[in-house]
């Protein structure tokens, strides 16, 4: 561990630390942060609360009081005190833009740091951070951290997958940082240069930023031969860095020292008692540039109940199924990408390489899956082809309780991504028939 006498408190100690913290930080919001003192004030909270539970009477954020604020309006300090500005990709909206002062970036640091060492990490490692570096947060973020850690750092960012490939050999890298879809792609690239990945020194990677099944960390640990670690965050509440896998892989350690978890019901936003599934909301306990209150992630999870073998007391949350927004509705079914993900990597023949396409016929949704054969098998026979469609879409029937068309394509013409994949391509609004 980084930081044992942190990571494995006792519940008291810790909630008596949250405690504290989350109080300061109330007062400071509503000091020097116009939308909440607002929101509090409408709510009738005041900003001190007297256990940990009253924190459910406090109103959420939402991406959208960010996007009300742009640029800075929700920071809780002056600019002069910010030394970082990142933002989130603004795939789903206009961008937000999040700001971090000297202290921000120390404690994410030892964050990162600790995300690394969860990961069976240390400073004899040599990290290759291969997540784009910008104002994405996932290249300096794990940059910072595997430096705090001791580690030989490789600030290589992503895109230029053949020198990933040489660098990964030559510089005898032992720790992979990437997105699990470029790590595939990656993989793929080294076969085609001949290089046998699994006998070089790399033994464990630290993938997240987008979801991806437990079927896909095995076919990844299996071509690369290594440990895949699960990573999550995300850039409103910090970057990388907010909950990561230990070598148990059996949920992400949430750094509660730094942040409150709570599952929501996405319907009714009451919190749900720990194994049930919801959304996910975080309050910062320790940020100081732009603190968020309940933060609404969208993303699906659940609190795993229990104890981790581990030694680390903060609590586990299940690696994420997807955001309520990529959620797709299919005939009264909800369906999310990474289940689909699940069933096509356990199939022999298909590679781990799809997309989810919507289009429409008349007034109705249409979902088709495509999949990329593997290069195994023959494109051009015909009756193979038709029993391996026939297989995954039966698959895709019994696991999802769905009926999705399913459409096999031809090895490499999915693109391919150097950063979050793009998994649902919707062209309903292009008049496509
Ligand atoms: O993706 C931060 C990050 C960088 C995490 C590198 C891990 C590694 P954003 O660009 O703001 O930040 O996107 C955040 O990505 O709300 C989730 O929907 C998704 N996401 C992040 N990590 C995971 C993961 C970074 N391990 C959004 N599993 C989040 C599933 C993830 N989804």
């Amino acid at each position: 561990m980084f930081q044992p006498e942190l990571e494995s408190m006792s519940r008291t100690d810790l909630e008596a630390m949250q405690l504290a913290r989350l109080n300061s930080l109330l007062a400071r919001v509503y000091e020097n942060v116009p939308t909440y003192r607002k929101k509090f004030d409408d709510a009738g909270v005041v900003p001190h609360l007297d256990d940990l539970s009253a924190l459910a009477n406090v109103p959420f954020t939402v991406k959208d009081d960010l996007r009300a604020s742009y640029p800075y309006g929700m920071f809780a300090v002056p600019l002069h005190d910010i030394v970082r500005l990142h933002s989130s990709s603004g795939t789903t909206g206009q961008i937000t833009v999040v700001g971090y002062t000297k202290g921000d970036i120390e404690r994410w640091a030892d964050m990162m740091a600790r995300t690394i060492a969860c990961a069976g990490g240390s400073a004899d490692d040599v990290v290759q951070v291969a997540y784009g570096y910008g104002l994405f947060t996932g290249g300096l973020g794990v940059h910072y951290g595997a430096e705090r850690l001791g580690c030989t750092t490789i600030p290589i960012s992503g895109g230029n997958t053949k020198r990933q490939v040489q660098v990964l050999k030559d510089f005898g890298t032992t720790i992979l940082a990437c997105t699990p879809s470029y790590a595939v792609l990656i993989a793929e690239t080294a076969e085609e240069m001949g290089i046998d990945v699994k006998s070089l020194p790399l033994r464990a990677g630290v993938f997240g930023a987008e979801p991806w099944s437990d079927n896909m960390r095995k076919q990844i640990e299996e071509i690369l031969g290594i440990k895949a670690i699960d990573i999550y965050g995300l850039s409103e509440v910090l970057g990388p860095g907010v909950a990561s896998e230990c070598l148990e892989q059996h949920g992400l350690h949430v750094n509660e020292d730094h942040f409150i978890i709570e599952i929501v019901d996405p319907e009714t936003l009451l919190p749900v008692p720990d194994g049930q599934w919801g959304e996910v909301v975080f309050t910062t306990l320790t940020k100081e540039g732009i603190p968020v209150i309940r933060y609404r992630t969208r993303d699906i999870s659940r609190i795993i109940p229990g104890a981790c073998a581990c030694g680390r007391t903060f609590k586990r949350m299940e690696r994420v199924s997807g955001r309520t927004d990529d959620m797709l509705i299919v005939r009264g079914v909800n369906v999310f990408p990474s289940q689909i993900e699940q069933v096509l990597a356990g199939i022999p023949g298909v590679a781990p390489h799809y997309q989810v396409v919507l289009t429409k016929r008349g007034s109705m949704d249409e979902v088709t899956v495509q999949v990329e054969v593997g290069p195994e098998v023959a494109f051009d026979e015909v009756k193979t082809l038709e029993q391996l469609r026939a297989r995954v879409s039966s698959e895709i029937a019994s696991a999802l309780a769905v009926n999705l068309s399913v459409k096999l394509v031809e090895p490499k013409s999915i693109q391919r991504s150097e950063g979050k994949a793009k998994r649902v391509l919707d062209l309903r609004n292009e008049g496509s028939e």
